[in-house]
């Protein structure tokens, strides 16, 4: 199949999702055009069937706002014209599927039909998308997507919701791809970063609000307490500032190491000993299970679609958002030595469910379907 996949290109889940399942499609011998403004993060080098086609974003002195719906739009026209798509295949429904919806009726006015998958992340519905400037439009391109799919079936409940839908959603999970250890590298880190005996926290985020990194620290300086340990916070945004207030009220920078963005996190996961997701809502949680993926297990609010991947007692631990003290209390027992080495066999085990094998047919199954009729 020749699919056309549309994405943000940054280090959010959903860019992150859209380009490795493009590397695995076409590592399966379909051919994958990504088209977005910029060079996705995880795209990486020249690999076969894989083609890039950027999006220019024009700064016309007339604009204050650059018509970037209307010249993703024109460029999918394009490709899809001239590459012979068989199916696009939108991820985020903001602007992305009615910037797919304005291509396919242009296309179909010219006597080319093709279908265009949706698929639902989180905050396209469960924040941005319910505002009302958004809802009309979104509701709109939901029920024109000719498939629809969600990460979990908490993000599917959500979405019948708070929208008017007509049609199926399909859920279909976030997935891993396997990694490659190098022992000696992680052990090296792992040294760097804590001393013998210290356990390694870890969390990576964009930093917005809704990922609640405040708690990260309130939760990791009651468990540095009774645990000699270190937190390695991976990622950037806007309540980093904050974060690094926190740290020094709290007395905590000689424990706290901020890294910033990084394209590979695996690397990183695989020093870590414990995960920490404590977001005030999360559709899924794809950084939570590339923890688990390298055996780390997770401490984690129980909300969204979060429990549909961490196991409470098993993978991990669920507290309730904002309740620090129980996440600091779970995090003390699953240090434990008695505990930790279960913990994170368990984290390995509850991973494998979303193994990339599992969950690449069910995309491939939505498109085929979609081209045969
Ligand atoms: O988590 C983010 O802020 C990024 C966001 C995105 O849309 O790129 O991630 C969302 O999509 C991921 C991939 O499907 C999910 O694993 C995340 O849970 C989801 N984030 C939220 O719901 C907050």
């Amino acid at each position: 199949m020749k699919i056309g996949m549309v994405l943000y290109p940054t280090f959010g889940g959903s860019g992150v999702v859209g380009t490795e399942l493009g590397k695995a499609l076409a590592a399966k011998g379909h051919e994958v055009h990504f088209i977005t403004y910029s060079q996705p993060v995880r795209l990486g080098s020249f690999r076969e069937n894989i083609f890039y086609h950027e999006v220019a974003v024009s700064d016309y002195p007339l604009f204050d706002f650059q018509p970037y719906e209307t010249e993703l739009a024109s460029k999918m026209v394009d490709v899809v014209k001239y590459e012979k798509l068989d199916v696009l295949h939108v991820h985020y429904a903001i602007p992305h599927a009615s910037a797919a919806f304005m291509a396919t009726q242009i296309l179909k006015s010219q006597g080319i039909n093709i279908p265009f998958v949706t698929t639902l992340h989180g905050t396209d519905i469960t924040l941005v998308g319910r505002d009302p400037s958004f809802e009309p439009v979104i509701t709109f391109c939901i029920n024109q997507s000719d498939a629809v799919t969600a990460v979990s079936e908490s993000l599917k409940a959500s979405t019948y919701e708070h929208f008017q839908i007509t049609r199926e959603i399909h859920v279909i999970p976030n997935f891993i791809v396997p990694s490659e250890e190098n022992e000696d590298f992680s052990k090296h880190m792992r040294n760097k970063y804590a001393c013998e005996g210290e356990r390694i926290v870890c969390h990576v985020s964009n930093f917005r609000k809704v990922k609640r990194v405040e708690d990260v620290l309130l939760v990791f300086a009651k468990v540095n307490k009774e645990i000699p340990s270190k937190l390695i916070l991976v990622g950037d945004g806007p309540d980093r500032y904050h974060c690094e207030r926190l740290c020094r009220e709290l007395d905590l920078c000689d424990k706290v190491i901020f890294l910033g963005k990084l394209r590979n996190t695996a690397q990183v996961l695989e020093i870590a000993d414990v995960f920490l997701l404590p977001s005030e809502t999360e559709s899924f949680g794809l950084a939570a299970l590339e923890a688990m993926a390298v055996g780390v297990p997770v401490i984690s609010s129980n909300t969204g679609g979060i429990p549909e991947v961490n196991i409470h007692g098993f993978s991990g631990y669920l507290s309730n958002v904002g309740d620090v003290e129980n996440m600091a209390k779970n995090m003390i027992s699953l240090l434990q030595p008695d505990q930790l080495p279960t913990f994170k066999v368990n984290a390995k085990e509850r991973a494998r469910v979303f193994d990339l094998e599992k969950i690449l047919p069910m995309y491939e199954k939505i498109y085929s379907d979609l081209i045969k009729n």
